[in-house]
């Protein structure tokens, strides 16, 4: 018999500190139908806090180094910050890499970051199915979040399905992403961002190939233009600059409304993305019809809902 879980309700987590959202997060993870699950789960996509900024970019780029800059940077303007890094490694590595570094610099006895490493599981480059509900969770607590996962080739369409602010980086002396950015392959990102740029003329090279690049690509409809930054994040250099452009990106998505349909958006990917996972492209397909008319429910009932109608349909044995 299992266990039964300590399941914090939204009034616990807010005043809980850190304790009580990991516990919340152990109860997505361990119970993911439970109906108080779920509860929760409706009740911090109701009550949203943080905008959601995403950090993606080949292996290497730096963005775990920056992550820690930006957390530092967050935190000197009194801002409350929650991590998820999604580490395509980690079911080798077990996430020791990327957790590591990343713990390494903060204060595990402040309450104001928290920190929490996933896996990417089968989606290659992409997000966890764990991840939305975990952002929907810390939304809810924090000032900010931020995803940190690695994007390569199409792999970034993930993250702009969880985040409102995607910042895609770019090392310079690789043309690869450059590429990608040019025939098209890659959603244009919110911020593009050139890092290492202590790294000097190869820095300045890729800032002029990357605007070139975006030149190439189509302006995006929602009137909000795309800058390229750069910054050094061993130096400390460009993390405000960073930091300022993220907000003002979160500013634009909310003072023209764009904001709660994206997010909307981002909720129905996820339950089909779930309900794929579990019920594949047939079960999906069941009830692809009835995801994309509902407008009302919070995602996390409408999967509840749906989830348990095909469980039932599968065990009466339709096939
Ligand atoms: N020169 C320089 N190296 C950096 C900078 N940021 C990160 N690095 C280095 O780049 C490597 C990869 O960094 P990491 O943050 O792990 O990249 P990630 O794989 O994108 O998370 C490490 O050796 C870092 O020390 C930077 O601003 N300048
Ligand atoms: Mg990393």
């Amino acid at each position: 018999m299992a266990r039964r879980l300590d399941i914090p309700a939204l009034n616990e987590l807010l005043k809980g500190g850190k304790a009580a959202l990991a516990r919340a997060l152990a109860a997505v993870e361990a119970a993911p139908d439970d109906p108080r699950t779920v509860e929760l789960l409706d009740a911090a996509w109701a009550a949203p806090r943080a905008t959601v900024a995403g950090l993606t970019g080949p292996p290497g780029v730096g963005k775990s180094t920056l992550t820690n800059a930006m957390v530092a940077e967050w935190r000197k303007r009194g801002k409350t910050v929650g991590i998820i890094a999604v580490d395509p490694s980690s079911r080798r590595t077990r996430g020791a890499l990327l957790g590591d570094r990343t713990r390494m610099v903060t204060d595990p006895a402040d309450q104001g970051v928290f920190i929490r490493s996933m896996a990417a599981r089968e989606r290659l480059g992409g997000l966890a199915d764990l991840t939305f509900p975990a952002l929907v969770l810390m939304r809810a607590v924090f000032d900010v979040v931020l995803v940190e996962t690695v994007g390569i080739g199409q792999s970034e369409t993930d993250i702009a399905d969880v985040a409102d602010t995607v910042v895609f980086c770019i090392q310079p002396g690789s043309g690869d992403s450059l590429q990608f950015m040019k025939a098209g392959i890659m959603e244009v990102p919110d911020i593009t961002l050139v890092t290492k740029a202590d790294m000097g003329p190869a820095a300045s090279r890729a800032v002029a190939d990357v605007r070139g690049a975006l030149g190439l690509s189509e302006a995006p409809s929602t009137g909000w233009q795309v800058k390229v930054l750069t910054v050094s994040a061993t130096k400390g250099e460009g993390v405000a600059g960073l930091v300022d452009e993220i907000e003002a990106h979160g500013k634009h998505l909310s003072a023209d409304d764009i904001l709660p349909g994206k997010r909307r958006n981002q909720g129905l990917s996820w339950v089909r993305s779930s309900l794929g996972g579990r019920f594949g492209r047939e079960g999906l397909s069941l009830v692809a019809e009835e995801i994309s008319s509902d407008a009302q429910r919070s995602p996390f009932a409408l999967h509840a809902d749906l989830s348990s109608r095909l469980q039932r349909k599968w065990r009466d044995g339709d096939h």
